[in-house]
């Protein structure tokens, strides 16, 4: 069933979530290992504790760029390679920051809450791609003297609108969507899901366990993203 949708499908979409990356040894937010100190992704991914706090905020993206730096891209993300070399139109939608995807070789792929290796000026906008782990200087600053921030999308703040139309897009015109290790909770990402059920595609939900959108998928696969996504290949 699943098998055959997606290794026929014309348009193929993918939504993945931190899940999909549990398998590196990046841990998930909301599952075990998901808090950093006593704190949430939710108290900390906010405009609001990068006023208060810069440097807080600053050591949980360096502890997380330290951790991405030494993993590696998992069976999923392979996987997840090799689809869009052999799917006519394909497209990869991740909410995660971590880059593992483009290691892996994906290439049509929308980061729709940015990317951890990128930085923004909270003054002058300029954006910087920045791979140096540990930070030589935390909080980091830019060269005219205002402080940086992680170029990455925080709860409160839009997504790029050019990269959310894509995503849009690339739900509604999909015949197979597949949505991997999130828990769907977090939006508008979570809303792509319906959005590409209701435009006509079949939606295939591949996570350890349930979530809000195991009832509205037409195929629900139990299990970790770096096994069940090899096997829809074979
Ligand atoms: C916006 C970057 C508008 C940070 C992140 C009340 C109701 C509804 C919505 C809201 C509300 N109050 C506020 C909102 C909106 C809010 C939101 O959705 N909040 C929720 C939490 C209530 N959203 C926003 O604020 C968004 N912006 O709405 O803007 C606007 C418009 C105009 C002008 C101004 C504003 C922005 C949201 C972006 C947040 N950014 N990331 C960073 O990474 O540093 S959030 C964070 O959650 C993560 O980064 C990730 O990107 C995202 C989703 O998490 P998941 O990837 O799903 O991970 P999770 O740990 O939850 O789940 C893991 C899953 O994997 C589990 O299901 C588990 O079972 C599974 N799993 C584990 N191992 C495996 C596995 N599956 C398979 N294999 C395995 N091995
Ligand atoms: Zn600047």
């Amino acid at each position: 069933m699943a098998p055959d949708w997606v290794r026929s499908a014309k348009r193929l979409c993918v939504l993945t979530g931190a899940g999909i990356s549990a398998e590196s040894g990046i841990p998930t937010f909301r599952g075990p290992g998901g808090l950093w100190r006593e704190y949430r992704a939710e108290d900390l991914a906010t405009p609001e504790a990068f006023a208060r706090d810069p440097k807080l905020v600053w050591e949980w993206y360096d502890w997380r760029r330290g951790l991405v730096a030494q993993a590696e891209p998992n069976a999923g993300h392979h996987a997840l390679a090799q689809l869009e070399s052999v799917v006519p139109e394909f497209t990869l939608i991740t909410q995660n920051v971590d880059g593992l995807h483009r290691r892996a070789g994906n290439r049509k792929m929308l980061e729709l809450h940015g990317n951890l290796w990128r930085t923004r000026c909270t003054r002058c906008g300029k954006e910087v791609d920045d791979t140096r782990v540990p930070l030589p200087e935390i909080p980091p600053t830019c060269e005219c003297g205002a402080l940086l921030r992680p170029a990455i999308v925080w709860f409160g703040e839009p997504l790029p609108p050019d990269v959310w139309h894509n995503a849009e897009e690339a739900a509604r015109t999909a015949d197979v969507l597949l949505v991997v290790g999130t828990s769907a909770v977090v939006y508008p990402a979570a809303s792509l899901a319906p959005l590409a059920k209701a435009s006509g595609a079949r939606v295939i939900e591949i996570n350890t366990g349930a979530t809000p959108l195991s009832d509205l998928v037409d195929c629900s696969l139990r299990g970790a993203a770096g096994e069940v996504l090899p096997r829809l290949l074979q």
